[in-house]
């Protein structure tokens, strides 16, 4: 009767271990995504597309990826963005913590590409030349649908389990086995 009973919960748990194993909940939660964005600038003394103060404002959202296209209608430039906020430098060279272009000139075009996976905020993109060619950077915090997700106790906490119980009915019926055993050799 006992021995009965331990083979139906074994067999209980074995099945609940094997669904719980089958079961589709390793799907991960869905990455934040973001989207490929072109970006085309032209480089002049007087400012980003020939523009004056202010230069034309990017924004973005966190995730993107910008692929800025880059031209010169005058002079040699090179675009860099403020990932590290400790302001514009108009040095002529990329000063490091910064993302930037190569140069570019009429004629010799370059490009630069971005993947936004720095903080929500307000940056500073410039030309590492001239004081005149800067501009803001936003980039906006990225939303899935506007709603936060949930996390689902189960889909992680499924996986464990199910194997435990699988380790369980596999103890068990080992017992049981060798309990059996033991009973026929007397
Ligand atoms: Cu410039």
């Amino acid at each position: 009767m006992v021995d009965r009973r331990l083979s139906i919960m074994v067999l209980s748990a074995l099945l609940l271990g094997g669904a719980i194993l089958a079961s589709d909940n390793l799907t991960p939660l869905p990455r934040v995504h973001g989207a490929n964005v072109s970006i085309s600038l032209v480089g002049t003394l007087s400012g980003w597309n020939s523009s004056t103060t202010p230069n034309p404002k990017i924004t973005v959202n966190q995730g993107d990826v910008v692929t800025i296209s880059l031209s010169s209608l005058d002079t040699t430039h090179q675009f860099a963005l403020d990932v590290d906020k400790d302001g514009a430098k108009f040095t002529g060279s990329c000063s490091s913590g910064d993302t930037c272009s190569g140069l570019f000139a009429p004629g010799a075009p370059a490009s630069v590409m971005i993947s936004v996976n720095f903080a929500p905020g307000t940056y500073t993109y410039f030309c590492t030349f001239h004081s005149t060619m800067v501009g803001s950077f936003v980039v906006n915090s990225s939303t899935v649908g506007g709603t936060a997700l949930t996390p689902d106790i189960w889909s992680l906490i499924g996986p464990y389990l199910g194997l435990a119980m699988v380790l369980v009915a596999v103890v068990a019926t080992a017992a049981y086995v060798r309990r059996n055993r033991r009973k026929q050799a007397k």
